[in-house]
């Protein structure tokens, strides 16, 4: 397997450029804080509208989870940031089975995590917070033995920002980790007019730009590179085809980008219009969730949506193995 630096380099090398199999790069410290701002953009409906589904059903998701009355329930997060929306399944939880219960967010951001632990003990301080800074994507999760249910939440839509290929790796990874009965809260973002999708990623106020022009810092600060910002410029795209919505950086001009690396130097060239591919956000249909979640042996139970049908939040369930 590849070291991080390397799998960079040869997304820079490869025609087309691409860094959109590593998600990790924007998640660093600055990446986290510019992410907080864009779910308060107005034009970014996703956090919003999945945060509505949440607090008008929070009652009967976890009452659906929990379907056998005494079981107890302990809560698992992977990609939890700051939890800010989870506080409102945490308190439903809390409430319903009267008594405190263990929250165990995955992120790789430890400061993000930080700011989860600390809001939440003001927000649900019935919530034992147990933070494990890690990659869900490669890493396990580590659950001491319990005999109740565990339930994985998985939201934001950040299952979109996978290939199809690892976005079934990612599941089958939490199936493998679960037992019997346990189930899978997935947020998804569903296919809808990019009149509305497109504003979502390229707000007026130019955070979205920020966040995935923040990459480019990200390399420079963490791997060695000298890209110079004013050079590249971000630029969005709707993909019809594969149904996703794509998040590039383009090169102004044709220029030259080193990469100084362990007495290595390397150099990447740019055409004047160059570009990319930072991130993609993959929008889906029923059928492509569905067939998503069975690939890696979860089945839907129950789901859950806006007026709009633009965002579903689902539970599915891991079968008898
Ligand atoms: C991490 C999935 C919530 O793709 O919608 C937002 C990340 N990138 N704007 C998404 C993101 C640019 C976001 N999620």
């Amino acid at each position: 397997m590849m070291n991080v630096a390397n799998e960079i380099l040869s997304g820079l090398v490869n025609h087309p450029k691409s860094l959109s199999n590593l998600q990790c790069l924007h998640y660093d410290h600055e990446g986290s804080l510019i992410f907080e701002k864009i779910v308060l953009q107005d034009e970014y409906y996703v956090a919003r509208t999945e945060r509505s589904i949440l607090k008008s059903n929070a009652d009967e998701i976890i009452v659906k989870t929990v379907d056998n009355r005494n079981k107890r329930l302990r809560i698992v997060e992977l990609g939890a940031g700051t939890a800010s929306k989870t506080s409102i399944l945490l308190a439903a939880a809390v409430k319903h089975q009267g008594s405190a219960i263990d929250y165990f967010p995955i992120d790789i951001s430890s400061s993000a995590l930080t700011e989860a632990q600390s809001s939440l003990t003001c927000l649900v301080p019935d919530v034992c917070v147990i933070p494990q800074i890690k990659n869900y994507v490669t890493d396990e999760f580590i659950l001491p033995n319990f005999d109740g249910c565990t339930l994985v939440i998985y939201i934001g839509s950040s299952i979109g920002n996978f290939s199809r290929e690892a976005a079934t790796r990612i599941l089958s990874h939490v199936h493998k980790q679960l037992k019997a009965g346990d189930a899978l809260l997935l947020g998804v973002d569903m296919c809808q007019d990019p009149a509305v999708l497109l504003p979502a990623y390229n707000d007026k106020n130019g955070v979205t730009s920020a966040f995935h022009l923040n990459v480019l810092l990200h390399l420079n600060r963490e791997f060695g590179y000298n890209f110079d910002l004013d050079q590249f410029r971000y630029k969005v795209i709707w993909n019809k085809h594969h149904s996703r919505v794509e998040k590039h950086v383009e090169s102004l001009c044709s220029q030259q980008v080193k990469c100084i690396n362990q007495s290595e130097e390397h150099i990447i060239y740019f055409n004047q219009g160059e570009t990319i591919h930072i991130e993609d956000s993959q929008k889906f249909t029923n059928e492509q969730i569905t067939m998503l979640l069975n690939n890696a042996a979860f089945q839907i139970e129950h789901i859950w949506s806006d007026e709009h049908k633009w965002v579903n939040i689902i539970i599915a369930r891991v079968l008898p193995k």
